[in-house]
């Protein structure tokens, strides 16, 4: 059996904790709380320490998904999350263009403090003014780390498209401790 925490990141509003509700097999530990801020012309709940699921996957792999809060002036939250994580998820919103820079800084912080493997996840690309994900690959300036690094379009709403996100990031972690492995 292996048990493996994921962490999931991203701007306030990308989808993080819709995703862990959407794929938890047990009720979700949120900490949503009515925003009083800039965050509440984007949705009225927004998650102060952290989203917790759980769930199952085949060959006995137990998950622990962890959400952070969207925004910056939870970062010591983001510190403690990442710690003992074996891979992590970067949800971003499709129609948001100014929150792209943003977004790469969360991807940023998230690599400088650990070496393990990532997703970004692109969300919202069923609104209608979503940015194609060739679009947002360049405006999130990769460049040549993009090969390296996985993008996959996620629907947080979407049960198969969430598992399949998080499914991609297990395999990802799997390849990643083989390649290490020898
Ligand atoms: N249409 C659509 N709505 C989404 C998508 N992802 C998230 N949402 C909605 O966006 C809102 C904010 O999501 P939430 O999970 O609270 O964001 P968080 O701040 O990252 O935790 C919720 O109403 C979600 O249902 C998506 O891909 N498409
Ligand atoms: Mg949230």
């Amino acid at each position: 059996m292996a048990l493996l925490k994921v962490v999931v990141a991203g701007p306030a509003g990308s989808g993080k904790s819709t995703l862990i509700r959407t794929i938890s097999e047990i009720d979700v530990v949120d900490t949503d709380r009515h925003a009083t801020d800039e965050t509440s012309t984007l949705k009225e709940n927004t998650t102060v320490a952290f989203d917790f699921g759980k769930l199952n996957l085949p060959n006995n792999v137990k998950l622990h998904l962890y959400g952070t809060p969207g925004q910056e002036r939870f970062d010591f939250m983001w510190d403690m999350l990442i710690e003992n994580a074996h891979g992590y998820i970067v949800l971003v919103a499709a129609h948001r263009p100014h929150e792209f820079r943003y977004a790469r800084s969360v991807i940023k912080f998230m690599q400088n403090r650990q070496s393990i493997p990532m997703m970004v996840g692109i969300t919202h690309t069923d609104q209608p003014d979503a940015w194609s994900k060739e679009n947002i690959l360049f405006a999130l300036r990769f460049g040549d780390e993009t090969a390296q690094i996985p993008f996959s379009v996620v629907n947080p709403t979407d049960h198969e498209s969430a598992t399949q996100a998080v499914t991609t990031l297990v395999n990802h972690i799997h390849e990643s401790a083989l390649t290490q492995a020898t």
